[in-house]
């Protein structure tokens, strides 16, 4: 039996950040967290593209293009989206999170998923630097692990069709 995991190794290559500037209160911290963990994991600035984007909903697209691209190892997605008086919560969230996975499949790139779905926006401050960790640290450590997972698969399994 073999098993295959990655880890949190100092990962090859390039990566990029794709950011929503809306609710930046809560986005700028999670921005902050990414970066700190690419810096904890020996992830240099010079080997990191941040991307900034109107909002949540605009993040697939980008993602999609930088995935495309071929330049990066792996993409980090950061938003906040959180509910108010309309069901318009309900349809940016579906299309971010479809939208981010189609990303992923299509390009076979890791496009990890650091946005945050929230009922309040104290919900989304405790996950961005609060009580609840910081989910785009999270989401960066997460990008470093698939990176090395998948260059541990491609070189057992090859890089498929
Ligand atoms: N964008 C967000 O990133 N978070 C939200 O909570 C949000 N809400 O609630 O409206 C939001 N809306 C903007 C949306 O992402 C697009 O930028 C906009 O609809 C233009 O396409």
């Amino acid at each position: 039996m073999s098993t295959f995991e990655g880890d949190r190794s100092p990962p090859p290559g390039r990566f990029a950040i794709v950011a929503a500037k809306f609710n930046s209160e809560v986005v700028d911290p999670l921005l902050e967290g990414a970066l700190a963990a690419f810096n904890r994991h020996s992830v240099t600035a010079d080997r990191i593209d941040v991307v900034r984007v109107p909002g949540a909903f605009e993040i697939p697209l980008v993602a999609h293009t930088l995935a495309d691209s071929g330049k990066y190892g792996a993409i980090v997605c950061l938003g906040a989206v959180i509910k108010g008086e309309t069901d318009h919560y309900e349809y940016v969230c579906r299309a971010v999170t479809d939208g981010i996975t189609q990303a992923a499949i299509a390009c076979g790139v890791p496009t990890i998923f650091g946005v945050l779905t929230c009922a309040t926006e104290q919900q989304a401050l405790d996950r961005a630097g609060g009580k609840a960790g910081n989910k785009g640290f999270e989401a960066a450590e997460a990008a470093i692990e698939m990176v090395n997972l998948m260059n541990k698969l491609v070189d057992s399994v090859g890089p498929g069709r």
